[in-house]
C-alpha cells in the first residue's frame, strides 16, 4: 500500500524530505506521480479538488495537512466511512500562540492607534490599562483556543473561553453553548476566534452577535473567514462598535486587491499566515497515524462524523 500527498495551489516541496525522513519504510507518492490509485490507502491532503478523493479506491484513511478539516468536508463527493484525521501538532500550537498573544497586545496596547498617529506624525498617549483590566474572550476553547489561553493568562489577562461543551481549564472561564454566548461576549474586550468552521460557526459572528461586545471591543481572527460576517464587521467598525480588528483569514484568498480590508485604518491585514503547519513536525506525527492504520490500531484526532471537527 501507499501514501498520496497532495497540497492543492500550496506548493509542498518543502514536504518531501520531512516525510521520507519520518516514514522510510513507507511508499510517499507526491501528485501527480499518484501510480496504480489502487494502491493508495492514505491521502495526505490541502484542500484537495472536490470528487478526487473518491477516485482513490482503496482509501482508509484522510490526514489533513492543517488542523481545520473545512477544505475537507466541502467535499460533497467524499468517500463514505474514511475516517479523516485532523493535525493537531504542538509545534502549531506553539506558533498560534505567538500570533495570538502579538495580536492581542497590539490591540490592548493601542498600537492601532499609535502606528495611525506615526503616519500623521500625531504625538499623543492613550490610557494604559493593565492586562489585568483587560478581558479576553477566545471562541473556541479546543486545542489552539487553550494554549492560547493559558499563555494570555499567564500575561495577567481576564481570560475566558467558549466550546460547546464545558470546560475545566485552570483559570480560564467557561462559557459553553449558544445559551451562554450573549453572556460571553458581553464580558469579552477582546474577542479571539479559533473556531473551526462547521455548520454552526459559519457566519456565527454576525452584526446582532457583534452588538452583544461592550462598545470599543477588538477581534482577533485566526480561525476562517466565514466565522464573521464583513459587512457587520465593516459597519461596527465605522460606528466605533468594533474598535479594531486583526484578520489573518477570509471569505475569499488571496484576500481581492479591492477588498476594503486592504485600506481600513482601523484594521490589519495578515496572508492567512498566524500558524502555517511546520511540515518536519507534522510528518513526525502523521507518521504516528500511518502506524496506528498499518497495525490496526485505532486511529486518534478523527474528525467526529456528524460535528464538522
Ligand atoms: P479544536 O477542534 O481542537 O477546537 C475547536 C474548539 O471549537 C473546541 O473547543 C470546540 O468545542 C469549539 N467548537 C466547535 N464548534 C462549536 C460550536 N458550534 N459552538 C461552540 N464551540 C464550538 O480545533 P483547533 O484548536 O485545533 O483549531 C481551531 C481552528 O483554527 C481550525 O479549525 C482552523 O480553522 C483554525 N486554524 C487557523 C490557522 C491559521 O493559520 N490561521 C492555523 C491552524 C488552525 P468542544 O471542545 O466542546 O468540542
Ligand atoms: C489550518 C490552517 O487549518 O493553517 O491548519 O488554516
Amino acid at each position: 500500500m501507499a501514501l498520496l500527498f497532495r497540497a492543492s495551489g500550496e506548493g509542498g516541496g518543502e514536504w518531501v524530505a520531512p516525510l521520507r525522513a519520518a516514514m522510510p519504510d513507507e511508499d510517499i507518492r507526491f501528485w501527480p506521480d499518484v501510480g496504480d490509485p489502487a494502491e493508495i490507502d492514505a491521502a495526505l491532503v490541502w484542500k484537495p479538488p472536490s470528487g478526487w478523493l473518491a477516485t482513490l479506491p482503496n482509501l482508509k484513511a484522510i490526514l489533513s495537512l492543517g488542523a481545520g478539516v473545512d477544505h475537507i468536508l466541502q467535499d460533497t463527493a467524499l468517500p463514505a466511512g474514511v475516517p479523516i484525521i485532523r493535525l493537531v501538532d504542538p509545534a502549531m500550537a506553539e506558533a498560534m500562540t505567538e500570533w495570538i498573544v502579538l495580536q492581542v497586545l497590539r490591540l490592548h496596547r493601542q498600537d492601532v492607534d499609535y502606528a495611525a498617529q506615526q503616519r500623521e506624525r500625531v504625538w499623543r498617549r492613550h490610557d494604559q490599562p493593565l492586562a489585568r483590566e483587560r478581558r479576553i474572550g477566545i471562541l473556541g476553547l479546543g486545542t489552539l483556543g487553550c494554549h492560547a489561553g493559558q499563555a494570555l493568562r499567564s500575561l495577567g489577562f481576564d481570560v475566558a473561553g467558549w466550546s460547546r461543551s464545558r470546560k475545566s481549564v485552570p483559570d480560564i472561564a467557561s462559557f459553553a453553548g449558544l445559551d451562554e454566548l450573549e453572556s460571553f461576549l458581553a464580558r469579552t474586550d477582546i474577542l479571539v476566534l479559533l473556531l473551526p468552521l462547521t455548520a454552526d460557526t459559519d457566519g456565527l459572528l454576525n452584526s446582532v452577535r457583534l452588538a452583544q461586545l461592550p462598545r470599543g471591543a477588538g477581534i482577533v481572527n485566526a480561525a476562517r473567514g466565514r466565522h464573521i460576517v464583513d459587512e457587520a464587521v465593516l459597519t461596527a467598525l465605522g460606528s466605533g462598535h468594533i474598535s479594531a480588528a486583526v484578520l489573518d483569514v477570509f471569505q475569499h484568498e488571496p484576500l481581492p486587491p479591492e477588498h476594503p480590508y486592504w485600506s481600513h485604518p482601523r484594521v490589519v491585514v495578515s496572508p492567512h499566515a498566524a500558524a502555517a503547519t511546520d511540515a518536519r513536525s507534522a510528518s513526525v506525527i502523521m507518521s504516528d497515524t500511518v502506524r496506528r492504520l498499518r497495525s490496526g490500531a485505532e486511529l486518534i484526532d478523527r474528525v467526529e462524523p456528524g460535528t464538522g471537527y
